[in-house]
Formats: C-alpha cells, sequence, structure tokens
C-alpha cells in the first residue's frame, strides 16, 4: 500500500550472535525481516551509528559497566558495550539482510553526547532524526516495524510513531529482545497502552 512503510531496526552485525551488543537469535529476524521487506511498497531501514568514544558507551564512564546507568542531562542512560561504530564491520548490516530496495537509510546515535534509540527522536526525546516529516510529506500514515531489539529500538520507535500520530504495528516474529532488568515485559506494556498492534 502506497500509505504503508515497513521500518526496518538495527539489523546490524553487533546486534547478532558474534557481535559487540549480541541480542540472542538476534540473526534469526533476517528471514522474517526478508520476506516482509518484498511485501512492502516502502521500506525504510535504521542503522544504528555511534562516533568512537559515545557517551552511552560504559568505556566512555571510568568505573562503570555495561548495563549499568548513568544520569545524563537528559534522564537515565544505560550503559553498553561498544558497539555499532560509524565504519566498522559491526555496525554494517547483516550480510543476510535484503536492503537493496531501502528508500532511505537512518542513521541515528551519531551525536556523541546522546544516544538514540528511536527512529524519530533522540533520547532526550525532542532531537528529531528527521523521520516524522519524511514519511508525511511522502503521504505514509502506517508504519509496521520490526528488527532489532524488541525492548529497546524498536519498542522506543512504536512509540514515538504514535507519539506522531502514525498507526503502527510491530511484527514480533521479526524482533528479538535485549530484556534487561524486565524491560521487554515493561516495553510491551507501554506499547500495548500507546495503541501500538503487537503481531
Ligand atoms: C540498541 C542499545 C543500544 C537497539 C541500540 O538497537 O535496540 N540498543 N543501541
Ligand atoms: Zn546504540
Amino acid at each position: 500500500m502506497a500509505d504503508e512503510a515497513l521500518i526496518v531496526i538495527d539489523v546490524q552485525n553487533d546486534f547478532c550472535p558474534g557481535g559487540a551488543l549480541a541480542v540472542a537469535e538476534g540473526d534469526e529476524v533476517v528471514p522474517v525481516v526478508n520476506g516482509l521487506i518484498r511485501r512492502f511498497e516502502h521500506v525504510v531501514l535504521t542503522q544504528d551509528w555511534h562516533p568512537a568514544g559515545h557517551s552511552s558507551f560504559a568505556s566512555s564512564h571510568p568505573g562503570k559497566a555495561p548495563f549499568e546507568t548513568v544520569d545524563m542531562p537528559y534522564g537515565e542512560q544505560t550503559l553498553w558495550p561498544d558497539h555499532c561504530v560509524q565504519g566498522t564491520r559491526g555496525a554494517d548490516f547483516h550480510p543476510g539482510l535484503d536492503w537493496t530496495r531501502a528508500e532511505l537509510v537512518i542513521r541515528k546515535g551519531f551525536r556523541s553526547t546522546i544516544d538514540s534509540y528511536s527512529a524519530f527522536f533522540e533520547n532526550d526525546r525532542e532531537t528529531p532524526t528527521g523521520l516524522a516529516g519524511y514519511l508525511r510529506e511522502r503521504g505514509i500514515s502506517r508504519v509496521t516495524l520490526a528488527g532489532l531489539a524488541t525492548d529497546f529500538c524498536v519498542a522506543y520507535s512504536a512509540l514515538d510513531a504514535r507519539r506522531q500520530g502514525f498507526a503502527a504495528s510491530v511484527v514480533l516474529e521479526g524482533c528479538r529482545a535485549i530484556d534487561l532488568g524486565g524491560s521487554l515485559a515493561a516495553m510491551t506494556a507501554r506499547m500495548k497502552d500507546a495503541g501500538v498492534e503487537l503481531l
């Protein structure tokens, strides 16, 4: 349908087994996402794209370990292992991802002092990536999301899609979660409350 877009979130080597921030079974989303890509007229990809020394990396905070949190000017931030560093193999899309038909690649997390889970807004919830305007200008009113990770970048993107007035569905079979301290259940509940359709 001309007014629908598939948004494929962060299907990158570092989120797949063997990667720096591997999501369990992350690579299993690839065939599912490829099937979705074939069915959609409009396809957008996101790519987590951090400069070395990014403020979301635990290695940038002496004494801190991955998966601990720190207070940033914009709120609490979970710290991660170094991942998806610009230009590295870990930041590349999974080699099996058939992304030829993608019309747009949104890169996010490229400002060193702020992280970005959502495809729409950085973690201050107000710095836009430009995606909402792009979709609106192209007459797209419904988005379907899949990719990695369910409870971080997929969920935040789906919530922001609703906040921006788009209908939003998440294809759970095409997602895998990090599930940190109950984050999968918490973010699933938030998506349901926001009117995100979980398929
Ligand atoms: C993601 C943590 C850090 C994600 C990205 O794609 O869900 N999670 N950066
Ligand atoms: Zn990241």
